[in-house]
């Protein structure tokens, strides 16, 4: 990860709020294109391996296969991409326990200095692109558990489902290069102040950091 990036996420891990109770079990996590190219089935009772960076909070333990995450734990996975060969990207999150009041989101960091964004709360599920437009939404029924999966292909289509319900599936209008990193984030309440994006505040740093060295 180049410096710049690590002071960018030390710079945001300044304004998430600090830990509460709740808890998240965070289940297997994958990027591919399809092949695997980072991923974690947090199975091995080592939290970063693969390296994921600790962005807020304190992720953690991994226990059997579930990673705990508490209110305002950020972490981030970022990685290098072949253009030759990241054709798709497709991502899964799932959330074993996911209790009232939690917010949870996933979000696909792309080449083209783009986010798209997964976040959801018990009931609903809300995709944004990097400027915090919402792309779609969808009401889930209530559940404890939930399955996150974005798709997309760089120039193409790009789906977005939670628990089989589909949140997004059409073609992207805005281009989506090569994923170039994958964040998941659990926040505090109120469930608006995740709904507005822990992402766009992330983006926003990069977006600065690449004026600056453009
Ligand atoms: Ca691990």
């Amino acid at each position: 990860m180049q410096p710049r990036i690590i002071l960018a996420l030390l710079a945001l891990s300044a304004v998430v709020p600090s830990a509460s109770a709740a808890l998240v079990g965070l289940d297997t996590v994958l990027v591919g294109n399809p092949n695997i190219i980072a991923g974690d089935d947090f199975a091995n009772g080592v939290f970063g391996t693969p390296p994921w960076f600790v962005v807020s909070g304190s992720p953690g333990p991994e226990v059997g296969e579930t990673l705990a995450m508490h209110n305002g734990d950020f972490i981030y996975l970022g990685f290098t991409t072949d253009p030759t060969h990241n054709t798709v990207a497709y991502s899964l999150m799932q959330l074993t326990d996911f209790p009232t009041g939690s917010f949870a989101e996933m979000i696909l960091y792309g080449v083209l200095d783009e986010s798209l964004s997964l976040g959801i709360e018990p009931g609903l599920a809300v995709l944004r692109d990097g400027t915090g437009a919402i792309l779609g939404s969808v009401a889930l029924p209530p559940s404890s558990e939930a399955s996150l999966m974005l798709t997309v292909v760089p120039f193409g289509h790009l789906s977005a489902s939670v628990n089989g319900f589909s949140v997004y599936d059409e073609k992207l209008d805005q281009d989506f290069g090569e994923v170039t990193g994958l964040s998941i984030s659990v926040v505090p309440e109120p469930a608006t102040l995740g709904l507005l994006g822990l992402g766009c505040v992330f983006m926003g740093v990069r977006r600065r950091l690449q004026r600056t060295r453009g």
